[in-house]
């Protein structure tokens, strides 16, 4: 039985950054009702909102301080009820971000929590009797740092995979759970269509929480590899499965860090009754760093070989048994075309739509991330005083300043390439100040290239990414090939062309793109009388791809 969602694009809404509304130089609720005749026009199907909760924002509103109540600066809860009833009238749903690994630590829950060990609520999170010179064990934060923060009051730590601020909760709790479940069903009877859930690979934590392997003798070590994909997640997913999603006709996202191809196959896996669909990390993770002391942060360029096959081994991974999410950026992703594209004025253009055309033609659903149909670029910014981001301003203490494993020039760069800022500049409107983003001072600042990468002088122009992005949506609303053909990859050895087939029926497309800023000769038979579907250059030189050239033909057997 097909699901609505298999057809479907989603849009993701960075609410900072999107559009303010009351010059207070921050996104907001009003601002993106505003903004809804551009959402519609693109013609996407769904709108992903990051989280609005009431927050202290310590990780930009992942620290959930209120699950049912919303962040002053983003506005209020009646602001978002019309939110929900614009979006709907403009038959476009909305899917909310669920964040339940962890909370914040000024959540009711974990202000009774630490009152003392025998509060009902203690068990809601993770702690370790302890004493404050001796850690549980030799996990570090996400956020650099340890894993642990000591209560002297109740002489125990608690566990916190990111800030310190986000304390894990115990999903071996029943009652927790079930009161996330009450949550969960109080979002989906006020009549939103789903959920992003953050984190989720994270929820079950090892028993004994032993030790991790640190051959590279970090600070503090990796805990995903043990974390990720616990052996208890699929329990879980199931139970929040019977007892809340089954019960609506919302979309389930997981946000899955650590997460394999046989892992995503049981989550995703239509008669497991878990989530419909995952976003893996394996395409974006391509380059760790080899001195794992400094973890993901690296400047180097992905090989394309290396992207194809970790994109193809997930298209034929779920392929009949499971769904993928398609991105290539969010707002924890540097921007598509800056880091897998080219984003010089010679090539921007040409080279976003061509990263366009291969993902939105894969089989999956497509998320679009803010600023993405336009070509919006990384920050390329030269200052530490330019981030925002804890995770990066965290880094930068730990790796340079305390450590000093690398210099301040270096980690800079570094950041230019992948800080998560990089994507959470304001959304580039119009050529005036500020990017039309906000009237007051922007909380981050706005990339100045604003002045020539801007939604005014796209949505309009029949050649703009915005324009490409638009067809590429309608292709997929029109076509099961699209979206159910089976996939196949052409030639996982050539490190300059990405190409691939779709089949479905006696319909077969022919994708080929060309992932570099030279001319290059494929031929797959494309020439022979079939039709060109869609392509990034005004006219088809058959077997030539030209510089980031990008095309789908399709051939009637
Ligand atoms: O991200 C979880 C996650 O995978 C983190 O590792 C994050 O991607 C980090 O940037 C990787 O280096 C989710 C949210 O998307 C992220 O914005 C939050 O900061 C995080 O969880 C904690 O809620």
């Amino acid at each position: 039985m097909k699901k609505w969602w298999e057809n479907a694009v989603i849009y993701q809404v960075y609410p900072s950054s999107f559009q303010d509304s009351d010059g207070d130089g921050i996104g907001d609720l009003e601002g993106v009702i505003n903004r809804l005749p551009y959402i519609e026009k693109l013609g996407v199907d769904v709108i992903w909102l990051n989280p609005v909760y009431k927050s202290p924002n310590v990780d930009n509103g992942y620290d959930v301080s209120d699950y049912e109540d919303i962040q002053p600066v983003f506005g209020d809860m009646a602001t978002f009820d019309r939110l929900l009833d614009e979006a709907h009238k403009r038959n476009i749903k909305i899917v909310m971000d669920l964040v339940v690994n962890h909370s914040s630590d000024q959540l009711d829950w974990f202000i009774s929590s630490k009152k003392s060990k025998d509060n009902p609520y203690h068990d809601y999170y993770i702690w370790k009797n302890g004493s404050p010179d001796k850690l549980p064990n030799n996990w570090g934060s996400y956020f650099s740092g340890p894993a642990w923060t000591y209560d002297d009051k109740l002489g125990q730590y608690y566990l916190h995979l990111f800030a310190k601020e986000q304390p894990e909760l115990n999903w071996r709790n029943k009652a927790m759970r079930q009161d996330v479940y009450k949550m969960m069903r109080w979002w989906l009877d006020k009549g939103i269509d789903g959920f992003r859930m953050d984190s989720i690979s994270l929820l079950d934590k090892p028993v004994g929480l032993p030790d991790v392997p640190n051959p590279d003798h970090a600070k503090y070590a990796d805990a995903q590899p043990i974390v990720a994909d616990g052996p208890q997640l699929g329990q879980y997913l199931k139970e929040m499965n019977r007892e809340v999603l089954s019960k609506y006709d919302g979309v389930s996202i997981g946000e899955m860090i650590g997460s394999k191809v046989d892992d995503a196959r049981e989550y995703t896996g239509r008669d497991n009754h878990e989530l419909d669909m995952i976003f893996q990390f394996e395409h974006v993770t391509l380059t760790p760093n080899p001195d794992k002391r400094l973890g993901k942060w690296n400047d180097e360029r992905v090989k394309l070989t290396d992207l194809k096959a970790s994109l193809s081994k997930w298209q034929y991974g779920l392929n009949k048994v499971g769904w993928n999410s398609l991105y290539w950026n969010n707002h924890d992703q540097p921007r598509a075309v800056s880091r897998f594209g080219n984003d010089s004025d010679e090539y921007r253009d040409v080279s976003a739509k061509m990263l366009a055309l291969v993902l939105h033609l894969l089989k999956g659903t497509p998320y679009i991330y803010q600023g993405e149909e336009l070509g919006m670029t990384n920050a390329h910014n030269t200052s530490l005083a330019q981030y925002r981001d804890l995770e990066t301003l965290n880094a930068y203490k730990e790796i340079v300043v305390d450590e000093k494993l690398v210099s301040p020039e270096k980690m800079l760069r570094f950041f230019a390439e992948i800080s998560r800022d990089n994507a959470r500049t304001p959304m580039q409107w119009d050529d005036s100040e500020k990017a039309g983003f906000t009237s007051g001072k922007p909380w981050i600042d706005v990339n100045p290239n604003y002045v020539k990468i801007n939604a005014q002088d796209e949505v309009d122009d029949p050649h703009s990414v915005f324009s490409f992005y638009q067809k590429l949506i309608s292709l997929r609303h029109q076509s099961d090939l699209i979206v159910y053909g089976d996939y196949e990859e052409l030639d996982p050895e050539d490190g300059q062309a990405f190409c691939y087939k779709r089949h479905y029926g006696t319909q077969t497309l022919l994708v080929m793109s060309n992932f570099t800023d030279q001319s290059l000769i494929r031929d797959y038979g494309q020439a022979s009388g079939n039709q060109l579907v869609i392509s990034n250059y005004s006219d088809d030189r058959g077997t030539m791809l030209r510089p980031y050239e990008a095309k789908a033909y399709l051939i009637q057997r």
